[in-house]
């Protein structure tokens, strides 16, 4: 053997590149998770009636808004990976009040937006219609969720029911900044 090496060896280690990529593609997928898990939070955390609330009277209800983030991960996905784009929900601002209907959704769709998005980094396969790279649908989502948390925090403090920082804070920030097996 010209490495001088027969059964019992350990394998070539992978060149620096894989390892870099595979990292790459394992943190941005995490922060999928934890974008997430950071938003079925929130809807956890929100007060008795929170769902009915509007930032202002002709404004979607927060109810509507997580309809909707649902809704909008999975459209995209019905355009640009059709094949993970199970139940697209016929209607876009549906005004559920089940909570945990609601984080099945959430969770549901995160899921096929996290299969889709690695499946094409794998594969080597671009977006159908949008895109230039297939993380950029993930960031995109990412953005847009970012974007209505906010509204759905607004809409709590416009109703006199906001979510205190000391509650908000280590479910959503926190999320973010947290080493894993750290003490919460
Ligand atoms: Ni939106």
């Amino acid at each position: 053997m010209v490495d001088g090496c027969q059964e019992g060896c350990e394998p070539a280690p992978l060149p620096k590149e894989v390892r870099i990529a595979e990292t790459l593609i394992e943190a941005l997928l995490d922060s999928w998770d934890r974008n997430n898990a950071i938003l079925v939070n929130l809807l956890r955390a929100l007060p008795e009636g929170g769902l009915e609330t509007r930032a202002m009277e002709d404004s979607p209800s927060v109810a509507e808004l997580f309809t909707h983030i649902h809704y909008v991960r999975l459209v995209f996905l019905s355009e640009d990976a059709p094949e993970f784009a199970r139940d697209v929900p016929e209607e876009e601002w549906v005004d559920e009040r089940d909570r945990d209907r609601l984080a099945q959704q959430l969770n549901q769709s995160a899921q096929a937006v996290r299969d889709a998005v690695q499946n094409r980094v794998e594969t080597g396969q671009d977006m159908i219609l949008h895109y230039d790279h297939p993380i950029l649908l993930l960031q995109h989502m990412v953005w847009h969720e970012g974007y209505h948390h906010g509204q759905i925090k607004l809409a709590l403090k416009a109703a006199g029911r906001p979510i205190a920082d000391q509650v908000a804070g280590p479910v959503t920030w926190g999320v973010w900044m947290r080493k894993k097996g750290a003490a919460t």
